[in-house]
């Protein structure tokens, strides 16, 4: 998990959390680690900028000479990286350039040294990379490998955990899923032998917790968030509008209070949402509420039963219903269910 303490006057802070996302990215791409950032709390990769003497006994010294400097894995500042900030900081060529000193940086605070590869991203002089085509170099993405093994290529089926029953919502995240539950967030990761519990609040500062529904929008990275008739739509970590929406702008009458689970079939390009023992169809192209709904649950999804606390589309094309402490696994293909389980471990 990565924090970021304070921004630069040089670059504007979106941009400064999208250049950290794309250099943090470049690694992950490469070895099994994931990284979600956090809004405050404590994070693995605390990033900051800072001048001369910060409070690590490793002091900046004005512009030139040092730029930034990480720590490597370990406790308190272990992983974490610094940049002088009285460096100008860029988005572009000019001195420096912020990815291109972040990327690099991150190599350290993910463990690894210098090379003697005048290719390798971890050689020891500063050069300008774009990050629009900017791929890890043999040598870095050896070494990253060495540390952490390859990235898995597909995509299990996490297991849910008795502590998380009965889940508010669920949705993807990051590579991993994320269980809502209460004030929190549960991330699960295929590479995660321990489930990550992180405080709503912390992820996106700006929403309520005790989150209702949750649904994403493949394509464009985004997750939608419904507690009562409020919903927020978040791009990554970016909430896109500052006010939240309300679920009338889906089609829903003034009496839908609440909804209970929601779930985006993309090859339908249709998000099912779900209130009582009701169904709704949601057009995602039209942007209507596709006509002859809402009709009873039990008739569009055969066997689900009458009443769901949450749901998420699996990438097998499976649709995963929870209910108390039940999993239903249905398949559209066949419209059928096809797994129950009520006991979970861990
Ligand atoms: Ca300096
Ligand atoms: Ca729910
Ligand atoms: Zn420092
Ligand atoms: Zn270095």
């Amino acid at each position: 998990m990565k924090g970021i303490v304070n921004y630069t006057p040089d670059v504007p802070p979106a941009d400064v959390d999208r250049n950290i996302r794309e250099a943090l990215k470049m690694w992950s791409k490469e070895s099994p680690l994931q990284f979600i950032q956090l809004r405050n709390g404590n994070a693995d990769l605390m990033i900051a900028f800072a001048a001369k003497e910060h409070g690590d006994f490793f002091p900046f010294d004005g512009p030139r000479g040092l730029l930034a400097h990480a720590f490597p894995p370990g406790v308190n500042l272990g992983g974490d990286v610094h940049f002088d900030d009285e460096e100008t900081w860029t988005l572009d060529t000019k001195d420096y350039n912020l990815f291109s000193v972040a990327v690099h940086e991150f190599g350290h605070s993910l463990g690894l040294a210098h090379s003697s590869d005048p290719y390798a991203l971890m050689y020891p002089i500063y050069t300008y990379f774009n990050s629009e085509n900017f791929t890890l170099p043999a040598d870095d993405v050896l070494g990253i490998k060495e540390l952490y093994g390859s990235r898995p290529s597909h995509f299990v089926t996490p297991t849910i955990c008795s502590q998380e029953v009965p889940i508010d919502a669920m949705a993807h995240w990051e590579g991993g899923i994320i269980i809502f539950k209460d004030r929190h967030v549960w991330y699960h990761h295929p590479n995660l032998s321990a489930h990550k519990e992180i405080l709503t609040t912390s992820l996106w500062g700006e929403i309520p917790d005790f989150i209702d529904a949750a649904y994403n929008f493949p394509g464009k990275d985004t997750i939608l968030l419904f507690k009562e008739r409020h919903f927020w739509s978040f791009n990554e970590s970016h909430l896109e509008v500052k006010e939240p929406g309300d679920i009338g702008y889906f089609g829903f009458p003034e009496s839908v209070l609440r909804i209970d689970a929601a779930v985006h079939d993309d090859d339908k390009g249709k998000t099912f949402f779900f209130t009582g023992d009701l169904c709704w169809s949601y057009n995602e192209k039209q942007r209507r509420m596709d006509s002859g709904f809402p009709v009873f649950l039990e008739s569009q999804f055969p066997g689900v039963g009458n009443k769901v606390d949450a749901a998420y589309m699996h990438e097998n094309g499976n649709i995963y219903f929870y209910q108390g402490e039940t999993q239903i696994e249905y398949d559209p293909k066949i419209r059928r269910v096809i797994d129950v389980r009520e006991k979970f471990l861990c």
